[in-house]
């Protein structure tokens, strides 16, 4: 449910100042009506009540998940399973969840990145700060004024946490989860962080958000790694966020194709949902911040050394992947470029500290480099290459 529409500018002195004569709220409806407003006010875009219990389905959906192996090496996402799938289970005091969204909307189609293989694509979530700071800070001021204003206990969760934020966003009306498996706003299209609050409060729950996917199986059908393997399933271990950004090891041969030049995460299936015509551009400023959304030079990341990626991506979901997985990215994107320019930084990538780096530009290198070369080099990499990953890169049969 969209917070913006309809309502009086109003300051968060006023509203609490407000809502202390409001007495009593035997429903909590007022209350809520109240939180909304004050989240409004602190720039939160979507603001739903969900109760504390999700629908079972949902837990059995995630051990199937769990069971299929399709969590890859995330195994942060089994570990805490019974606490996830319920937030009673994980704090027996809470009441009610807060489900709350912000708009990341961009002011381009993300998709014009991929245009250019030379340069490096990264994904809308990544363009500007971390949003994880930036949300947890408006949430965490929210939770604050709401036990200031009413009481009770809170706890502020955004993405880390055992806690299902997109079944918790449909539950709470903010949206339902699409054949892409994410949230799908009305207002925001695809475009919209998710975080909660949990409270010892009683508020009453918003009416959950029906599926308005319809027939449309646009985001299935683009996915460029096959990673939907039914329409609201996801495989992770396929997906081109997970080979980007969480998968430590060298990328599968059979995914790096599909890659293309994106190199932190991908916005293809979230980008061609129709839904995205009623989006709008992220209002926060520190959201809409595009320090990394032009495509980035190849050649120029790909000489980034562990201080200069500190540098360059300070303040960015970026940094957390660490400088070796980021430029293994980079050189499979240089491999997938096609472009002879890219070569001397394929062949420096061979010299790479990292074992991790030098599979990768192995694999660019043997793309883009002509045959009597590959054979002079592999010849002596079989020699003088310390790692045994490293050699069967020089070894297998080109894909
Ligand atoms: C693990 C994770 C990932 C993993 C796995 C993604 C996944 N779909 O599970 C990877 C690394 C791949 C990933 C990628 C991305 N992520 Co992510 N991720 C998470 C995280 C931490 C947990 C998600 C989770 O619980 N997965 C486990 C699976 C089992 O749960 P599920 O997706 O809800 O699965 C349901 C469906 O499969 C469904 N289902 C199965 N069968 C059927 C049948 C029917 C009929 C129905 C209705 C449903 C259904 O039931 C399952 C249970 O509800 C959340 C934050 C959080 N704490 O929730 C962020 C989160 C989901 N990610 C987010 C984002 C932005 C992304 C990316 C867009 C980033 C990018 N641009 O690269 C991509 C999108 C890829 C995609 N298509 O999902 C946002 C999504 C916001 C939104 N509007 O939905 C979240 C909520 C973070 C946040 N706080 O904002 N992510
Ligand atoms: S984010 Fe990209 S790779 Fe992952 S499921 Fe969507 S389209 Fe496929
Ligand atoms: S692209 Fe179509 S199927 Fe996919 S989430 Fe959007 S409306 Fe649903």
């Amino acid at each position: 449910m969209r917070i913006r529409d309809g309502l009086p500018p109003c300051t968060t002195t006023t509203l609490i100042s407000e809502m202390s004569k409001t007495q009593p709220d035997p429903t909590g409806a007022a209350t809520k009506e109240a939180i909304r407003r004050l989240a409004q006010t602190l720039g939160i875009d979507a603001l739903g009540v969900a109760p504390p219990d999700l629908d079972p389905a949902v837990s059995a959906r995630l051990s199937e998940f769990l069971a299929a192996g399709r969590h890859g090496e995330m195994s942060w996402l089994a570990e805490r399973r019974i606490e996830r799938a319920s937030p009673r289970a994980l704090w027996p005091a809470a009441n009610a969840v807060i489900m709350a969204g912000m708009n990341y909307g961009p002011d381009t189609d993300p998709r014009l990145a991929l245009r250019n293989g030379s340069r490096g694509a990264i994904s809308v979530y990544a363009h500007g700060r971390d949003y994880h700071d930036v949300f947890k800070k408006r949430l965490k001021a929210l939770a604050r004024s709401i036990v200031a204003t009413y009481g009770g206990e809170v706890k502020v969760f955004v993405d880390t946490a055992p806690v299902m934020e997109k079944p918790l966003g449909q539950a709470a009306g903010v949206g339902w989860q699409g054949k892409h498996t994410n949230l799908v706003s009305r207002e925001f299209g695809s475009w919209l962080f998710l975080g909660a609050i949990y409270t010892t409060l009683k508020l009453p729950a918003d009416p959950p958000e029906i599926d308005h996917c319809g027939a449309c199986v646009r985001c299935l059908e683009i996915c460029p790694t096959d990673a939907f393997p039914a329409p609201y399933q996801l495989d992770a271990r396929r997906c081109i966020a997970y080979l980007t950004i969480e998968h430590k090891g060298s990328i599968p041969r059979d995914l790096r194709a599909g890659i293309g030049n994106r190199i932190f995460g991908c916005d293809d299936c979230l980008a061609v949902c129709p839904w995205n015509k009623f989006a709008s551009v992220a209002s926060e400023a520190k959201l809409r911040a595009r320090e990394h959304a032009t495509p980035e030079r190849l050649d120029q990341l790909a000489c980034l050394d562990e201080e200069t990626f500190r540098r360059t991506f300070a303040g960015s979901p970026i940094k957390r992947t660490g400088r070796d997985r980021f430029v293994r990215n980079v050189m499979i994107a240089i491999g997938n470029s096609g472009d002879p320019a890219l070569l001397d930084a394929a062949r420096r990538g061979l010299d790479d500290a990292s074992p991790l780096v030098r599979g990768a530009a192995t694999w660019a290198f043997r793309r883009l480099a002509p045959v009597a070369e590959t054979n002079r080099e592999a010849a002596a990499r079989q020699r003088t290459e310390p790692d045994p990953e490293v050699r069967e890169e020089w070894l297998e049969r080109q894909s």
